[in-house]
């Protein structure tokens, strides 16, 4: 070998580094190790003991549709949920916080019961009744029943069970009867007065005791006192007087005590004799006052 190739061959070429004209190293990224150890999704286990939705259990005990009660009335609310599914007017049970003034609309609209909070008045109304009350069961108040001159019965008022505060029946000129029948007790006091054709007082039957004065008062038609019957104790005064055709008083025979005064004055057929001998049998907190007419 010459000189001059030995020397070609023994020097390399100058470094190249800053040769702007030499390739992007594109081994980069398409370089870099793939992973072939991670498990690809398709490998992931798949957990055979989660239970499937067709495994949950059925709760059977649950009712379907077809299995709730029916509305039989109609009005929109099942039998269940109905207090009473025989009448597509009432519905749901009801308190009135404050008082029932009676004019012409139907309180009870929507209630089978209604308690009220307050007092309770029909004054100087058109009606012939109060059915439209009768889901009127307490009243935590007095009930005012007055100048009501066609009203012919008040049956509307049987329902209720209790009345803490006073009751007055006066000036109902064609009332014939007074029906409280699930009463037992009065709060205050129990006035009938002035209704003109008021002749029988049966629907007081069961009532036992007053808390207040029980007046009877100017009822021309009324011949006794039937009704008054279950009557044991007054918690106020006695009051029978200005009935022209009462006759007798024996059904008050099972009162016991009168905490007030005892007045029976102007009835022109009752026999005054056998009224005091009645009185004389009853513990009377006040004085006693018998007699054909009033002083
Ligand atoms: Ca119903
Ligand atoms: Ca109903």
């Amino acid at each position: 070998m010459s000189n001059l190739l030995w020397l070609l061959l023994a020097c390399p070429p100058a470094d190249t580094d800053n040769d702007t004209s030499a390739p992007a190293d594109s081994s980069l990224e398409t370089d870099l190790p793939v992973d072939t150890d991670l498990p690809a999704e398709t490998d992931l286990p798949v957990d055979t003991d989660l239970p499937v939705d067709t495994d949950l259990p059925v709760d059977t005990d649950l009712p379907s549709d077809t299995d709730l009660p029916e509305d039989g009335d109609g009005d929109g609310v099942r039998a269940d949920l109905d207090c009473d599914d025989n009448d597509n007017s009432a519905w749901e049970y009801g308190e009135l916080d404050g008082d029932l003034q009676v004019g012409n609309d139907d309180p009870c609209f929507g209630y089978c019961t209604l308690a009220v909070d307050g007092f309770v008045r029909v004054y100087d109304t058109t009606r012939t009744d109060l059915d439209d009350l009768d889901c009127l069961e307490r009243i935590d108040g007095p009930l005012y029943v007055y100048h009501n001159e066609n009203l012919m019965d008040i049956a509307g008022l049987s329902h209720l069970t209790d009345v803490t505060g006073d009751i007055q029946i006066r000036y109902n000129d064609s009332l014939s009867e007074v029906e409280f029948a699930l009463l037992p007790s009065i709060g205050g006091y129990l006035w009938v007065t002035d209704n003109a054709t008021l002749d029988r007082l049966n629907g007081l039957d069961g009532l036992t005791a007053i808390g207040g004065d029980l007046e009877i008062r100017n009822n021309a038609d009324l011949p006794d006192l039937d009704g008054l019957g279950s009557l044991t104790t007054l918690g106020g005064d006695l009051k029978i007087q200005g009935n022209p055709n009462l006759s007798n008083a024996t059904a008050l025979d099972g009162v016991t005590s009168i905490a007030g005064d005892v007045t029976v004055c102007n009835n022109a057929d009752l026999n005054t004799a056998s009224v005091q001998a009645m009185v004389d049998n009853i513990a009377v907190g006040g004085t006693v006052n018998i007699s054909e007419t009033c002083p």
